[in-house]
């Protein structure tokens, strides 16, 4: 595999961010419920609660630290079983991965799935089940919005039988490949591109996210068998998953870096995107978007659109275009609707 074709590695976990000094300490949160976490320092986790005075005041995120935070906290306890503290703040963060969630009480609020990551990693499954519909294209707008490099992987390549099939498989998802993203075929099955799986993950900080039962944890069990992650087999009568992983959480991989498991989500609405922003987050439209006669076209109804024509012509296909309209309409309604704030703060 080309390797060169990694993105730069942005966000630095390591000695240099756990610094102790009289009683404080710097770490870097694993796992996050509610208003407890488990923070990693030197290879140790630490219990810690969050100080009451960081969840006062408005807030547009459901958590205050996610999975991914870098975070300063107070011992408290450091000769308990496990060690535990209490977190004083949260450092800024260097980037994140967020999507829009319902709010039970109605209304939207931001979720911020993890934080500080070097890449994410859209996990679908060939069959069992079937990939979801846009979904990689969402995932790969929500990477360019937020600044993080994009990764496609296609599990369970075992289902699929050689021939017409298989082709038609890889038209669809090469195209990805071919805009830049890098693309693996792999089977945990048979252990097919597991290995290329495991090098582009070596000291990077990665997300793992897809549908449930598309073998995120049974892929991550193969490149590092002492992870023991639970896994569950797809329901026959649905071919849907059972939504085995129930929280995400961050671990240290053996050859260096961290990869966070995630539990299974249907679609990925991004966060925060302007509606007139996403045809700038899809890169094939960019050279096509130039022969628009309009500078403000949005590729939909406006005539002389150099995208439609891209389209017609067939080289950009139908499915891609039609997964840039679906998300521009989702995006117009949200903003829309009323209980929808935009912080445009990471
Ligand atoms: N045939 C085949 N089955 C696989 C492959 N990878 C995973 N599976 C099976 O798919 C089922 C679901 O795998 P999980 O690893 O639990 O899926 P997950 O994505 O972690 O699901 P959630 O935790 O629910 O989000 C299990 O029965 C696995 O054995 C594969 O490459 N080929
Ligand atoms: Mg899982
Ligand atoms: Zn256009």
């Amino acid at each position: 595999m080309q390797l060169h074709r990694r993105g730069p590695r942005r966000c630095a976990i390591g000695a240099q961010d756990e610094k102790s000094t009289a009683g404080h300490h710097t770490g870097i949160v694993i796992r996050s419920t509610g208003g407890q976490c488990l923070v990693q320092m030197d290879g140790e986790t630490w219990r810690c609660k969050v100080r009451g005075r960081l969840k006062k005041g408005p807030r547009e995120s459901q958590t205050i630290a996610v999975v991914g935070d870098r975070v300063r906290f107070q011992a408290l306890d450091a000769s308990s079983e496990p060690p535990s503290g209490v977190i004083e703040e949260v450092l800024p963060r260097e980037n994140k991965i967020s999507r829009l969630a319902a709010r039970r009480s109605g209304g939207q609020v931001e979720q911020v799935l993890m934080a500080n990551l070097d890449q994410v990693v859209a996990v679908q499954s060939l069959r069992e089940p079937a990939p979801q519909k846009s979904f990689v294209d969402r995932l790969m707008v929500a990477a360019e919005r937020f600044g993080v490099s994009g990764i496609l992987v296609l599990n369970k390549v075992d289902l699929v039988p050689a021939g017409p099939e298989m082709e038609a498989e890889e038209k669809i998802w090469n195209y990805f490949r071919d805009l830049g993203y890098t693309v693996i075929w792999a089977s945990a099955e048979t252990e097919q591109g597991c290995e290329d799986f495991h090098d582009l993950l070596t000291d990077r900080i990665s997300l793992l996210i897809g549908a449930s039962g598309v073998g995120k944890s049974t892929l991550l069990n193969v490149i590092q068998p002492g992870l023991r992650l639970r896994v569950n087999e797809v329901t026959e009568k649905t071919g849907l998953g059972k939504h085995t992983t129930t929280r995400t959480e961050l671990f240290p991989l053996r050859d260096g870096g961290f990869i966070a498991d995630s539990p299974g989500i249907r679609g990925f609405d991004p966060w925060d995107m302007d509606p007139l922003q996403v045809r700038e987050y899809f890169p094939d439209f960019q050279e096509p978007g130039l022969e628009c006669h309009y500078r403000t076209c949005l590729h939909r109804d406006e005539p002389r659109c150099g995208v439609k024509a891209a389209v017609v012509r067939g080289l950009i296909p139908t499915r891609r275009h039609g997964a840039y309209l679906a998300l521009l309409s989702d995006l117009e309604e949200r903003k829309a609707q009323v209980g929808y704030r935009s912080s445009g703060k990471l």
